[in-house]
């Protein structure tokens, strides 16, 4: 039997977080380092999947949006990785990890042993199939999450408009939104059904979301709304309607289903502390630390103390996140120890010509300033006085930086804030 392969470090997931950590591993010098990742590819930017990907002309595609570009970097392809001594296994799909043992084995029998694991396994989509709904395995039913998703998803969009052109997304969240414009851009005749009773209810207030709503009315998007697929029919194999719980029934040939990500980690289920209920995810200390001393977890599948509320355990599943948690755990790696690791939750959209960004947290009491007419508008959220959360729609990258300063300064919001608006932000 051949030995097991040896590394410093093994990182398992290849996806957005892994890169920024192979980047900023080489930076550190750090010695033997393996990426493992199941996807044919490098690591590369994940958010361009629902923007510019699915652009009707000059879509993006890889080899473009490789990580780092989407912060600020390089490029790094393949040849980046063998160059700079990262072992990148793409195609290749881990099935056991021996944490105690600290050794894992992969789809092809490998086994690779290492000083330190870093978990990366991300989060995958929610299917229909996982809410048991019938039809849900019906040709032209799609999620999004990786490029092999968007490329079918881009195959069924052409196969939707020689059908009719008649699309569902299911889910009023990110995918939801950025999915439902990026169809109406190729021609589409799209429907959204969510269950709230306003889009992006997670983070938008009800003002906020009336502007995005009358935006995409206005483009065509139907919003169906406090309402959700309970299944899909189909002829031959391929889905032709969507049955919602009111009882109507949509005409498509294409449905995306956005409703939500699970994080990955069954591996490691029964041998590091995972957090049971939402945000779920692999339970890590303030040192992005698990509960094995050699292991550590970032991106999407890491649950940390958001220093910001007092340690409160959270789970972004956002790339800023996965960015700053693949730099922390590789200077971790370097040199262990010191500050805990402190985030500031940011979240940011674009679909079509609109661009927003919202810092911080969505607590207290909202005060809207701005124009929805002109398509300039933002919120501020106020806690005790102090500003705790920002959002603008339609920033520059000196106001977006403004707001972010107001966040992170906790600013004492001043009386007239409706009034002042984001000249306060401008000049705090
Ligand atoms: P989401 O949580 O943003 O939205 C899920 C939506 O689906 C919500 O409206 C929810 O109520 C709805 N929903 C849940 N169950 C439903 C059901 N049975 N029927 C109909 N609707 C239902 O999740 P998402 O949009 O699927 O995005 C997945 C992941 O990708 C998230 O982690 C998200 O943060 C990430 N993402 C982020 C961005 C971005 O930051 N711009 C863009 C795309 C994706
Ligand atoms: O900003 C984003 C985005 O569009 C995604 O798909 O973050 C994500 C992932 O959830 C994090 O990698």
């Amino acid at each position: 039997m051949a030995a097991a392969k040896q590394y410093d470090a093994v990182v398992i997931g290849g996806g957005n977080s892994a890169g920024y950590l192979g980047a900023a591993w080489v930076k550190n010098n750090s010695g033997k380092l393996a990426i493992l990742g199941e996807e044919p590819y490098v690591s590369y930017e994940r958010p361009a999947l629902s923007k510019a990907y699915l652009f009707p002309e000059k879509p993006a595609r890889l080899p473009g949006f490789h990580t780092t570009v989407g912060g600020g970097g390089e490029r790094h392809e393949p040849g980046w990785y063998s160059e700079n001594g990262v072992d990148f296994l793409t195609n290749t799909r881990v099935t056991a990890v021996d944490v105690a043992g600290k050794q894992l084995t992969t789809a092809s029998g490998d086994t690779i042993s290492y000083d330190k694991l870093v978990v990366a396994t991300g989060a995958r989509a929610v299917t229909l199939k996982d809410f048991k709904t019938p039809g849900a395995d019906l040709k032209g039913v799609h999620v999004l999450r990786n490029v092999q998703d968007a490329d079918s998803l881009i195959e069924a969009m052409q196969a939707c408009k020689a059908a009719g052109g008649k699309a569902v997304c299911v889910g009023g969240g990110y995918i939801g939104m950025e999915c439902a414009a990026g169809l109406a851009m190729n021609g589409l005749d799209v429907t959204v059904v969510f269950p709230e009773d306003r889009l992006m209810s997670r983070l938008f207030t009800p003002e906020i979301a009336a502007f995005y709503e009358s935006f995409y009315a206005a483009k065509g998007i139907k919003l169906l709304k406090g309402d959700t697929v309970t299944s899909l029919e189909g002829s031959g194999g391929t889905v032709t309607t969507a049955v919602l719980k009111s009882g109507e029934r949509l005409e498509c040939s294409l449905v995306l289903v956005g409703v939500g990500a699970r994080p990955n980690t069954d591996l490691f289920a029964g041998q590091l502390d995972l957090v049971e209920g939402p945000p779920g995810g692999i339970k890590v200390n303030s040192n992005l630390q698990a509960s094995h001393p050699d292991v550590y977890a970032m991106g999407d599948v890491a649950t940390f103390p958001l220093q910001l509320t007092g340690g409160t355990p959270a789970r972004q599943e956002h790339v800023n996140c996965c960015r700053q948690t693949a730099t922390y755990v590789a200077n971790q790696l370097a040199s262990p120890g010191g500050p805990a690791f402190d985030y500031l939750p940011f979240f940011y959209s674009r679909v079509f010509s609109l661009s927003w960004q919202f810092y911080g947290l969505s607590e207290g009491n909202v005060v809207m300033h701005g124009d929805q007419s002109a398509g300039k508008f933002g919120a501020f959220w106020v806690k005790d006085g102090r500003v705790v959360g920002a959002f603008l729609e339609g920033g520059s990258d000196e106001e977006n930086a403004a707001i972010k300063k107001t966040v992170v300064a906790r600013a004492a919001a001043p009386a007239d804030l409706e009034q002042q608006g984001l000249a306060f932000a401008l000049s705090s």
